[in-house]
């Protein structure tokens, strides 16, 4: 009809919008690198996007509360149960793969043979114990105020107490003739650590999460005063989505000098280039069989529908993603894309695409073997097969535990090298190509989320259908 041939052209013409967007961001700050701008010129020259960046973390907030709140509040207890173990079976399968891959071909191509040498590094220790990023992962998952929870998060580092120094005054008698008094100073103090806990500024979305599917799973339950609740978070949330529409236009503008801002930051491209250009093919080539092979052939195999046409209905996100270096912030757009466009249920996209969003990171998982198994092979260490299993196990906690903003995924690698003992300020090493890596590992999170909704879905369309009461079938012509 022709409503749905105008609401077609609607669609492409964002589309096509974005991904000009992203062209033109490329081609500007290639052409305005000559211009030499200083670093504040840059930053004012990008302001256009940094106006992008702040409207989508603003939409980030009441959208995870209400997504997650009417999400689950619209299942029954066995729909959510079963939809929640499957999204875990999916995240935690597909970010093993994504590791596996990075592990077999970093091992294979061995980027970091040439030595740490002939690459730049400046930097200072600092370890995390892999204990104590597990116990902040639980701690962030209870937080202890839900107000503070919206924009800190929990942070506990081990800080040494020294023992007092231990003096001895000894006599002995060495000669006959004279009594030789000796100062003993026990130079092996005892060193025990306490934690001392801070916050950290960041949305807190683990506890977040914990609060809002409790919550909605409770009014879910309730009688008649549960659904005045249901329907005011549900309606909450159309609300919410309605802005992400109008953001949603605003998005190819700011991509643009996103993405040129970036490339005119960009020092010295072709000796970082020469010097990690074969770790970045790694990382890149993994990202794209992960990306572009594996999970596109999970969706096939599982939904058995083309995966590419399932894509080009998300490519906004993508695109997004690419431009912003965040999950969180692209997870307006993701939600809308995989809503309006793949017409995948509210119930699943709302309940899984926020902890998605936050948890299933493929390629913040993938990058994080990698460029551990790069350091250490950039420092002549060879790791041992237990080794590559804890690698392989700690960059899957460290990516869930990475949140969803730009490099988290750098800072969340100190826990992969401390628990195999590498040097952790060997990340400078990394550091002068992390933008561009970021980017493209968001991307694939993304991706990896957006697979995932269709997955489930489908999976659980049987419990879908038996679920009689649903406030989002009335509203799906919205
Ligand atoms: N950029 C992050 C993301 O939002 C994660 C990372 O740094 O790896 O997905």
């Amino acid at each position: 009809s022709k409503v749905q041939c105008k609401n077609f052209l609607r669609q492409n013409a964002l589309l096509l919008a974005t991904v000009v967007g992203v062209v033109l961001g490329i081609v500007v700050g290639i052409g305005m690198r000559e211009a030499h701008l200083s670093q504040l010129d840059i930053e004012y020259f990008a302001f256009p996007g940094e106006i992008l960046l702040r409207m989508l973390k603003m939409i980030i907030l009441p959208l995870i509360v209400c997504s997650l709140i009417s999400g689950i509040s619209n299942l029954d207890q066995t729909a959510s149960g079963k939809l929640g173990a499957r999204a875990i079976l999916y995240y935690m399968s597909t970010t093993l793969i994504a590791v596996i891959i990075g592990i077999v071909l970093v091992v294979s191509i061995n980027p970091g043979k040439a030595g740490k040498e002939s690459i730049d590094s400046t930097g200072s220790s600092m370890t995390v114990e892999p204990v104590d990023a597990l116990t902040d992962l639980l701690r962030n998952l209870f937080p202890e105020n839900l107000v503070q929870a919206c924009f800190e998060q929990y942070e506990t580092r081990r800080e040494p107490i020294i023992a007092e120094r231990n003096v001895t005054v000894s006599i002995s008698n060495t000669s006959t003739v004279a009594y030789e008094l000796t100062t003993v100073v026990e130079q092996n103090v005892t060193v025990d650590y306490q934690l001392v806990g801070s916050y950290k500024l960041g949305i807190n979305v683990l506890g977040l999460i914990t609060f809002c599917l409790t919550f909605g799973a409770i009014i879910g339950r309730m009688k008649e005063e549960g659904e005045i609740l249901v329907k005011f978070f549900s309606a909450f949330n159309e609300a919410v989505m309605k802005i992400v529409k109008i953001v949603i236009w605003y998005a190819p503008v700011g991509i643009i000098f996103l993405i040129a801002g970036e490339i005119m930051k960009m020092e010295n491209p072709a000796q970082v280039l020469e010097q990690l250009g074969l770790y970045m093919a790694t990382v890149i080539a993994g990202l794209a069989i992960h990306g572009l092979i594996v999970l596109p052939l999970i969706y096939f195999i599982v939904v058995r529908k083309n995966p590419f046409k399932y894509l080009s209905g998300v490519l906004q996100a993508l695109f997004t993603a690419l431009a912003t270096s965040s999950s969180s912030a692209t997870l307006p757009v993701t939600l809308s894309c995989l809503e309006n466009n793949n017409k995948i249920d509210k119930r699943v996209t709302r309940f899984v695409l926020p902890i998605g969003a936050t948890i299933n990171m493929d390629g913040t998982a993938l990058y994080e073997a990698v460029a551990a198994i790069f350091i250490a092979q950039a420092n002549g260490i060879v790791l041992n097969f237990g080794q590559i299993v804890t690698v392989s196990v700690t960059a899957t906690f460290a990516s869930i535990g990475a949140a969803g903003v730009p490099q988290a995924g750098l800072v969340t690698l100190i826990i992969v090298l401390s628990a195999v003992g590498l040097p952790t300020e060997d990340i400078t090493l990394i550091l002068a190509i992390d933008w561009l890596l970021d980017r493209i590992r968001t991307t694939v999170n993304v991706l990896g989320d957006s697979i995932g909704a269709g997955v489930i879905e489908h999976l659980s369309r049987k419990d879908l259908q038996n679920l009689e009461k649903s406030l989002f079938k009335t509203d799906d012509s919205s």
